[in-house]
């Protein structure tokens, strides 16, 4: 991967925002003798030159988030902050929020669920998921499952923006990223990303009708249609159209952006979508630097992009959170709070099998029968049957009967244990429940502190790509997310 990837994204976002600011809302016959080839001041929203706008601001709060790992409620939280003025307006005043996103923030504000903030109706599909999706891309650079991309997309898209319409708009782009990402050149990428999607269509059971509205980006090359043919309003499918067609008829960072900007419209969105990609492509050297110096907040810019780079790109693994039932989760291997029968139980363990089915069950018999059981703080290996992921590790956690070092000890070897018998199966990512703080009233402050402890400072964690704690109850998911803020 080429060095500053994130600064090229972030700011090849932000200055086509800044680039489309002042003339947003001109339509194209006004850049018919006006074209702009440079950053302009006031305008439309009476702003400074350099002033980016809301695509930038959550664009922003999205990266800022995923500096520490993915975690939905956080991003949320970031854009109701954003939309209170308290983080990343550019001069510490919002002066642009689509509809949606408004509703959206609204929603968030009440304590709403993340994923059910954004609307779902035919007419919410503005471009406000699509515009500030980027830097997901590299949170999921090594991802290779098209499931978990889309999921992701899917999620993140639905914090204000939940049709299908948006969720796919952003999970395409998305896609497109990452083949970029991966050093193709924008034509392979674009061939590439056609193929994955239209296989991943095929796989699964999408309304047909709303799948079509696609085709011209999935099944024709939109760079092949004629300008007219282009709509560059903010709805999100003109957007992801527009800024495609303005990336892929394009051979440098400037030329795409003043492109996007000079179809008019909704200038500062399409040149900050396709913006984003030449950025990507380009790299951060081919941003001109009068451009970059004359953005709101360069230097915050330039702080955040080092922090996400350092954490998404530099370090090798990735501890995240999530509150969610791990018989959910897709890593590798989930491991499985047991008892030392193997022979399934309560809580996390029942789950588990019930849902993997007898093949898990059949499998620890084996085990039992080999060994006698699974000692307390040491862990077995199964197959995972019917869950999504590949293995299940069975540890067994201690009872808590008072505060006894002998306890905590043992806590710590179920994680150290299954990170261990991990590693000798090649796994690469690997999901752990509360351990012992169910019913077997391990107190859950302490039960966490050792759990991250023990995972942080494990003597092979460089060779995971992804560890996840999964909090299934409000009071672990708050412990953790304090512990690893
Ligand atoms: N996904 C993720 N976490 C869960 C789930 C789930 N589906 N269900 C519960 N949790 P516990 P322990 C959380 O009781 O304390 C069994 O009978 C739960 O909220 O499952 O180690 C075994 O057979 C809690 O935070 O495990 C043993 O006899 C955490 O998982 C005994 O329970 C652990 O709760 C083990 O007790």
């Amino acid at each position: 991967m080429k060095t500053k990837t994130v600064h090229s994204v972030l700011f090849g976002l932000a200055v086509g925002d800044a680039l489309g600011v002042p003339v947003e809302f001109k339509n194209r016959s006004y850049f018919e003798t006006k074209p702009v080839s440079d950053m302009l001041e006031y305008g439309t929203h009476n702003q400074p030159a350099g002033t980016w706008s809301d695509d930038s601001s959550l664009a922003f709060c999205l990266a800022e988030s995923l500096s520490k790992g993915y975690d939905l409620e956080d991003i949320a939280t970031k854009f109701l902050q954003w939309c209170n003025a308290e983080i990343w307006t550019p001069y510490g005043r919002v002066f642009d929020i689509g509809i949606a996103t408004r509703q959206a923030i609204f929603q968030i504000s009440k304590g709403t669920n993340p994923v059910l903030c954004g609307g779902f109706e035919e007419n919410d599909n503005g471009n406000g998921s699509l515009m500030r999706i980027l830097p997901l891309a590299f949170y999921l650079q090594r991802e290779t499952n098209l499931n978990i991309i889309y999921q992701k997309a899917k999620e993140v898209s639905s914090i204000t923006h939940a049709h299908f319409r948006s969720v796919f708009a952003c999970f395409i782009y998305i896609v497109y990223a990452l083949e970029i990402l991966k050093g193709q050149n924008k034509n392979k990428a674009y061939e590439n990303m056609q193929l994955k999607v239209n296989d991943f269509i095929s796989e699964n059971d999408f309304n047909t009708k709303e799948v079509q509205l696609f085709d011209r980006i999935l099944n024709n090359r939109i760079s092949d249609l004629s300008s007219d043919d282009i709509h560059s309003t903010g709805y999100v499918l003109h957007s992801l159209e527009a800024s495609f067609w303005c990336f892929l008829n394009s051979n440098s960072y400037e030329e795409t952006v003043l492109k996007a900007v000079n179809l008019g419209s909704d200038t500062d969105t399409t040149a900050a979508i396709a913006g984003g990609l030449a950025g990507l492509l380009y790299g951060f050297d081919a941003i001109p630097e009068k451009w970059i110096n004359q953005l709101a907040r360069k230097n915050d810019i330039l702080e955040l992009c080092d922090k996400l780079e350092s954490n998404l790109i530099q370090k090798s693994t990735l501890i995240e959170i999530q509150k969610t039932d791990i018989t959910e989760i897709t890593t590798d291997v989930i491991v499985n709070a047991a008892n030392t029968s193997l022979l399934g139980g309560g809580g996390v363990d029942g789950a588990i099998h019930r849902k993997g089915g007898k093949q898990i069950l059949e499998e620890c018999i084996a085990i039992r029968n080999r060994q006698g059981g699974c000692d307390v703080g040491q862990a077995v290996i199964t197959t995972a049957g019917n869950l999504p992921s590949k293995y299940v590790i069975h540890t067994v956690g201690p009872v808590w009967n008072g505060d006894k070092e002998e306890k905590k000890k043992l806590l710590e070897d179920c994680y150290k244990n299954s990170l261990e018998l991990a590693l000798q199966h090649n796994i690469k990512t690997i999901a752990f429940p509360n351990i012992s703080t169910g019913i077997y009233h391990f107190p859950k402050d302490k039960a966490a502190e050792i759990a991250i402890k023990t995972v942080k400072e494990f003597h092979r964690k460089e060779e995971f790509e992804k560890i996840i704690f999964v909090c299934f109850d409000d009071e672990n998911y708050d412990l953790y997310k304090a512990l690893l803020a």
